[in-house]
Order: C-alpha cells, then sequence, then structure tokens
C-alpha cells in the first residue's frame, strides 16, 4: 500500500537543539521523570475525529483541509482505507493510543443492522492494524449528536425512540470498544441540554441521562468490559447550557444518580475555560474528588466563546495540568488525547505532524517543569507551611472532629483574638514559578 506520508520518517528525538521541525526537542519517551518513562507518563492519544474527519470547514467556507488519501466517499472502502493512513500516522508520530466516536471511523447505513455492519468491518481493519503496530485504543465512544435524529439530544431527548436508537448505539459502540479492547469509553453529552428552559421538563430529563447511564454501568458488567468509564464536562456547544457543565456539576449528578463509583471525569482544556475555569482548576477538582481519569488535551482561544480545539502550546497550562495530575499519582487508564484540529489555515498533510509534535513537546515540557517543582519541594513545602495551623491544637480537634460550634465558641471567647494571619505570598509564587518555566 502506498503511503499516505510518504515523505515524513518515523518522528525522533533529537534534543532542544535540534532545528528539525519533524522532531520532537522534548518528548523523549523512554526518559525516566519521576521513576516512569515519559511515554508511560503522557500515554498520547491521536483523536480520530479531528485528524482524519475534519475537513476545516467553518459556518463561513468549506472544507479547506487536503486528504489525498480520502476519495470523499461514505463507503466502507473508503472507510478502511483511512484506518491504514490514521496508523501510518500514529507509528509516525509515535504515540501509544488513539480514541474514536463509531460514526468517525465507520458511516451509517440505512437501519441500525446496516450500521452495525459497517462497523464490524472497519472494527476488524482497526483490530488488525493494532495487532500490527501495537497502538492501542485509548477510549471509544458514540456519536449521538451529528445525525438529525438527535435535535433535541439523545439520552435527553424528548422523544423516547431517539433515546432509545442512542442506546442502541451506545451498546454498540461499548461492544466494539470491548474487542478493541479499549482501555476505557467516553461519555460527552453531545447535545445533552437545552436550547430554552420554557419548552424543557429539566428534571425528567436528567433523570433519563442518568437512566442511560445506569444502562450502561449494566451492560458493561454483563459484556466483561474492564475499561474505565468517563463523563467529559462541557458547559455549553451545541446546546446553549449541557447538563455535564463542569467536573463540579458532573460530580453532583454522579453523586445524585448514584453513580459516582462507576465513572470518572473526562477532562478537556477548552471545556474548562467555556465554563470560566482554568484547565488547572478542573484537574484539580477532578483530582480532589477522586475523579481524575483521563485528558483532552487542547488548548481554547479565550478571545472566542467557543470549542476552538487549537494544539496545547502554553507552558503554564501544560506544567500546571501536570502538577494535577502528578499529585494524583499520574495517569493509569487514562492518557492525554489531542482533541484538536489544526488551523483552517494548515491545510496540508504535513500541519497534522507539526500540530501533534507541538503538543507532544509542550506536555513533556510540561512534566519535567512539574516534575523538578515537586523535587525541590517549594511549593509543598509554602503550602504545609500555610496550613501548618491544622496540624495541632484547635485545628487539629476540628480535622478529628472533636469540636463543635460552642466548644469553638468556648476557645476563642478564651483565647481572645485569632492568630494573626501571615501573607499568601501570591506574587513571591508566581515569580517562583517563572523561574521553573
Ligand atoms: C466535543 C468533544 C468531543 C468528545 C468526545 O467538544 O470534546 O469530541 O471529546 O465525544
Ligand atoms: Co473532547
Amino acid at each position: 500500500m502506498a503511503e499516505a506520508f510518504a515523505g515524513i520518517r518515523k518522528i525522533r528525538y533529537e534534543g532542544s537543539t535540534s532545528k528539525n521541525p519533524l522532531a520532537f526537542k522534548h518528548y523523549n519517551p523512554d526518559e525516566i521523570v519521576e521513576g516512569k518513562s515519559m511515554r508511560e507518563h503522557l500515554r498520547f492519544s491521536v483523536a480520530y475525529w479531528h485528524a482524519f474527519r475534519n475537513g476545516l470547514a467553518d459556518q463561513f467556507g468549506a472544507a479547506t483541509r487536503l486528504m489525498p488519501w480520502d476519495d470523499g466517499s461514505d463507503s466502507v472502502e473508503n472507510a478502511i482505507a483511512r484506518v491504514h493512513v490514521a496508523f501510518e500516522f500514529f507509528t509516525k508520530l509515535g504515540v501509544d493510543f488513539y480514541c474514536f466516536h463509531d460514526r468517525d471511523v465507520a458511516p451509517e447505513g440505512k437501519t441500525l443492522a446496516q450500521t452495525n455492519q459497517n462497523l464490524d468491518a472497519v472494527v476488524k481493519a482497526l483490530k488488525e492494524e493494532q495487532q500490527r503496530t501495537g497502538v492501542k485504543l485509548l477510549w471509544g465512544t458514540a456519536n449521538l449528536f451529528t445525525n438529525p435524529r438527535f435535535v433535541h439530544g439523545a439520552g435527553t431527548s424528548c422523544n423516547a425512540d431517539v433515546f432509545a436508537f442512542g442506546a442502541a448505539q451506545v451498546k454498540k459502540a461499548m461492544e466494539v470498544t470491548t474487542e478493541l479492547g479499549g482501555a476505557g469509553y467516553v461519555f460527552w453529552g453531545g447535545r445533552e441540554g437545552y436550547k430554552t428552559l420554557l419548552n424543557t421538563d429539566m428534571g425528567r430529563e436528567m433523570d433519563h441521562l442518568a437512566k442511560l447511564l445506569h444502562m450502561a454501568v449494566d451492560y458493561k458488567k454483563k459484556i466483561g468490559f474492564g475499561g474505565q468509564f468517563y463523563i467529559e464536562p462541557k458547559p455549553k456547544e451545541p446546546t446553549k447550557h449541557q447538563y455535564d457543565s463542569d467536573s463540579a456539576a458532573c460530580y453532583a449528578f454522579l453523586q445524585h444518580y448514584a453513580l459516582a463509583k462507576d465513572f470518572k471525569l473526562n477532562i478537556e482544556a477548552n471545556h474548562a475555560t467555556l465554563a470560566g475555569h482554568t484547565f488547572a482548576h478542573e484537574l484539580q477538582y477532578a483530582a480532589c474528588t477522586g475523579l481524575l481519569g483521563s485528558v483532552d488535551a487542547n488548548r481554547g482561544d479565550l478571545l472566542l466563546g467557543w470549542d476552538t480545539d487549537q494544539f496545547p502550546t502554553d507552558l503554564y497550562d501544560t506544567a500546571l495540568a501536570m502538577l494535577a495530575i502528578l499529585s494524583t499519582g499520574g495517569l493509569t487508564t487514562g492518557g492525554l488525547n489531542f482533541d484538536a484540529h489544526v488551523a483552517r489555515e494548515s491545510f496540508e498533510p504535513v500541519d497534522l505532524f507539526y500540530g501533534h509534535i507541538g503538543g507532544m513537546d509542550a506536555f513533556a515540557r510540561g512534566l519535567k517543569i512539574a516534575a523538578a517543582i515537586r523535587k525541590d519541594g517549594v511549593l509543598t513545602k509554602m503550602i504545609q507551611t500555610r496550613y501548618a495551623s491544622w496540624n495541632s491544637g484547635v485545628g487539629a480537634d476540628i480535622e478529628a472532629g472533636h469540636m463543635d460550634l460552642a466548644k469553638l465558641e468556648q476557645y476563642i471567647l478564651k483565647k481572645g483574638q485569632p492568630q494573626a494571619n501571615e501573607s499568601g505570598r501570591v506574587e513571591l509564587i508566581e515569580n517562583i514559578l517563572n523561574e521553573y518555566i
């Protein structure tokens, strides 16, 4: 089979002095950081939908992307040909994982039965390519948002038949994820939200979404799928309000519907900023609640209010993200999935390499920066000192549950005024961070 990226060889690590744009300057897969190789820490993954299905059309203009390997048809043959291109890309780039939605890899047929047959044919090719190359599936998912049937949502649709169709699609997507040995399965609430409350029964919609997730948990046990389930928070787009709006909303939803033990979160950088949070905030919140599972690594544009899905290049973002990730002991089932596309202006095949190489190098640097900060312990020491009043005396008694309001009143009546506060040293800490970056 002719190569799709014929002029491009396997991307290698050449070190920070290299001027070769098709080489890693920082991502050195086998280099050990905090006792693990960079490859094991970062678990990079390519998103099939952006890398191989996104032609870069926008609301004002047609697709610009040159994909000479793609005949533009919706045939199964074209879908299988694309699988080979994808695995050529994964292996040349040197990532260990990829992710897909059912509809990214195989075309929809006239009936669900035909659609599932199409998917089976492509999954066979995916499995062969996984075995040939060793590239693995980080997670699978079902696209419950593109087809017009999902105009009112899937799990939250007002139309029970559409809920049933979505459920059937989830069932099949879970089966193929299992068949391909996927390490996880993602639920991003594509259109699980509303346009206007005036026509929406919010409580009923959320109950239905929870029902769908409970059915998936049951089916997971039934088929013996050993991967991790994730919910991916996003506050808006395509609907005005999405129910899984941020980590905290997801946590509340999972708790309320007794699903918290079965799910973790897949945190996406651009979704965090759309929710009015930083990427690190969302990661840290998930870490604190034991829900940090996987990451969709990208970047938004703070001047724009939509999901621009750019490749991550900001070292502050990647360093703070890696600090949060390392604080929980690192990624286990999850990975760093580049849910990112090249700019509409970057339409040549080689641009796909530049985007991913830049993202991988940015996270490799983020990892090294975070590890250096942790090794010196400077932030840890400052935080420990800041909370020292909780280590003994009244603080320790409160933490141990030995106090109540009356006892605390007695304590302060006796003491008079609290111990004086100390400076938070905000500027000093920001200066220290800059020294590492
Ligand atoms: C949409 C998004 C999705 C999910 C998977 O914003 O991030 O691609 O990652 O459905
Ligand atoms: Co995503």
